[in-house]
């Protein structure tokens, strides 16, 4: 046995990680050391767990779907965990919304503040590149999102990491071709993918092990790259109320897991704990699903019929914290930019157009922010203004994204373990301790 759990060395390493950043903001050549020789080890490891996303995501659907003999249990557990998504987003909308403007954020900055934020920021890289993404989305039709989960070429498809819905089409079109041909026909394509999840799930084993260092890693330079303290003091109520409803979020979350999957949901966020710290320090579900897989499958007892399905749509479509997010800042940006845009009509679009807005926004770190111009745009917001509302918001982002990152992979468990109960998929875990046995790798 190691010295300490490995989910306990995460958490070390997360500590440590922070403390290490904060250190190195107090020397001139400290971020300097931090981007060039301790960032690229996150890096590595955020690309090993994209890495095996893709490959997990094909074998555990594939395995999940042709394990339920017949198609009317795949439309079952499908109608379920659609319904379900739409209506968690559409209540962490409405939480944001409610705080936004009962707590009215935007009312406390200063004139002379934002004048800051759109010097400091409003030329900054990261707000022009989103700028630039947002307004490729903006011109799509509203029906793009759709077009965009066919893929035309599955290779690409397979290659490009960003079509994780793609993936999923394509995958499914393969499993129900594979359920309509029979057991026997099947049975070859059927055993390599029930051998390649295994296989996957090994892999994450062993890619966890370099997780303590590598979220120490992730952690020192969020530290270090983040924005001068005035500005982040400034937006301090703003993310005070997002991580307010996120944890709102949590509560509710936790209620639907008391009352509907009847298990305890303090044992549930124990759980998950392992995919929330790495959740919480990569900001991409993305990442995270292979984790989020292994917890939820081997920690809770979610049978793969349902999870191989819920977990890898949800981490695309299913952005709780994002939305909850995106409705909180389209607000706060009307009330320091644009009062008049406030209207109530206003913000009954906003549970709309967020709730679009994050099917559309990708697991990765970042696509929220992205997304949020269309929900601007939607309501109505003046284009001149874009840079400035993105600078607005822009210097707490990416400590919001790892907050609201987590909420998205908790939303996604919850859901999944709300659909298995309902389907009678919801089992004995079958790793009974808390860390997963990596020392047996
Ligand atoms: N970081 C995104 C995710 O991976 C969420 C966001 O950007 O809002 O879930």
């Amino acid at each position: 046995m190691r010295f300490m759990a490995l989910h306990w060395r995460i958490l070390v390493g997360m500590v440590l990680g922070i403390a290490f950043g904060f250190g190195m903001t107090q020397v001139e050549w400290g971020p300097g050391i931090v981007a060039d020789w301790i960032q690229p080890l996150g890096t590595i490891f955020v690309n090993l767990l994209k890495l095996i996303a893709i490959p997990l995501i094909l074998a555990s659907l594939i395995k999940g779907i042709s394990d339920l003999k017949d198609i009317s249990k795949f439309r079952n557990i499908g109608v379920r965990t659609m319904l379900t998504y739409i209506g968690t987003t559409v209540v962490a909308i409405s939480i944001g919304l409610i705080l936004v403007n009962v707590l009215k954020p935007g009312d406390g900055i200063s004139e002379a503040t934002v004048a800051k934020l759109e010097q400091t920021y409003s030329n900054a890289a990261g707000v022009q590149s989103k700028l630039a993404e947002a307004s490729k989305q903006k011109d799509s039709g509203p029906l793009q999102f759709l077009v965009d989960m066919v893929p035309s070429n599955a290779f690409k498809a397979f290659s490009d990491n960003g079509n994780m819905l793609q993936v999923i089409v394509f995958t499914i079109l393969i499993a129900l071709s594979m359920l309509l041909i029979g057991e026997e026909k099947a049975r070859p394509l059927k055993d390599f993918f029930d051998s390649l999840n295994d296989v996957v799930l090994k892999m994450v084993d062993l890619i966890m092990l370099m997780a303590p260092y590598a979220v120490f890693a992730l952690l020192a330079n969020v530290v270090v790259s983040s924005s001068d303290p005035d500005l982040l003091y400034a937006l301090l109520k703003y993310a005070g109320v997002v991580v307010l409803g996120l944890l709102l979020m949590i509560v509710f979350y936790v209620t639907l897991v008391g009352l509907f999957a009847r298990k305890n949901p303090f044992w549930f966020l124990k759980q998950m704990s392992p995919a929330q710290l790495l959740a919480f320090s990569t900001s991409s579900s993305a990442a995270t699903l292979p984790v989020t897989m292994e917890r939820v499958e081997e920690h809770i007892g979610v049978d793969k019929e349902v999870s191989s399905f819920v977990l890898p749509v949800g981490a695309t479509i299913n952005m709780d914290g994002t939305s909850l997010y995106q409705g909180v800042a389209a607000v706060f940006i009307m009330q320091v930019l644009w009062p008049e845009g406030l209207a109530f009509s206003n913000q009954l679009s906003i549970i709309i157009t967020a709730l679009l807005a994050s099917i559309g926004s990708a697991a990765v770190p970042g696509a929220g922010m992205v997304m949020l111009i269309i929900v601007l745009e939607a309501i109505g917001f003046p284009a001149d203004l874009y840079p400035v509302a993105l600078a607005l918001i822009f210097a707490v982002d990416r400590p919001l994204d790892m907050c609201r990152t987590v909420i998205n992979v908790t939303g996604d468990a919850t859901v999944s373990m709300l659909v298995a109960k309902s389907v009678g998929k919801l089992g004995k875990p079958n790793v009974k301790n808390w860390d997963d046995n990596y020392d047996e790798v």
